[in-house]
């Protein structure tokens, strides 16, 4: 069975659940969205993700939205081949939710306001980063960088000069 993914090749969402998938070895197809156009807020496409937002997925009779839920359920389902993406003891797993929930709620705020502040919207409208944006990339670098592990520092100290650079 190929399970369907819906939504750009482009856009980082849907890339989240195609590199799971990849890892896993999973068939998949991709099935464009074309989010220039708002195809994500029509009904056709609102009866999948209600909330108008790419990815979503079609497993045979099965549909799911949000990627990160996606990956979790291909993670699990596919536990016995490839990599192992869930942990094995209790606290392995312990450890692989505190880092989803830091690049849900941390990580991703911050990474996914640089982008839209410096690719898309610079693209779109060939507008400058505004100021109220810059001032909450930097407050959420200081935040989750205090999260970050030794391994993360080289970056966390480019993104740093880089979010100080923007105000
Ligand atoms: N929490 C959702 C967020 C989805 C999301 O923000 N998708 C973006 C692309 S990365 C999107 O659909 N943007 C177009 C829009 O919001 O209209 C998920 O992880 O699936």
């Amino acid at each position: 069975m190929v399970v369907k993914v819906y939504g750009p090749v482009k856009a980082a969402c849907p890339q989240r659940v195609m590199v799971c998938l990849l890892e896993k070895g999973v068939n998949f197809e991709i099935v464009d969205v074309n989010l220039e156009v708002g195809e994500q807020k029509q009904p056709q496409f609102l009866s999948r993700q209600p909330f108008g937002q790419v990815p979503a997925v079609e497993d045979g009779d099965f549909r799911l939205f949000e990627s990160r839920a996606i990956i979790r359920y291909y993670a699990a389902k596919y536990a016995d081949r490839g990599p192992n993406l869930l942990g094995t003891t209790l606290e392995e797993k312990a450890l692989v939710d505190q880092w989803l929930e830091v690049e849900a709620h941390n990580f991703n705020d911050l990474v996914y306001t640089l982008v839209l502040q410096l690719l898309v919207l610079p693209r779109a409208w060939g507008s400058v980063v505004t100021w109220p944006w810059s001032m909450h990339v930097r407050r959420n670098w200081r935040r989750c960088s205090m999260f970050m592990r030794k391994d993360y520092q080289r970056a966390a100290i480019w993104l740093e000069k880089l979010s100080l650079w923007l105000i």
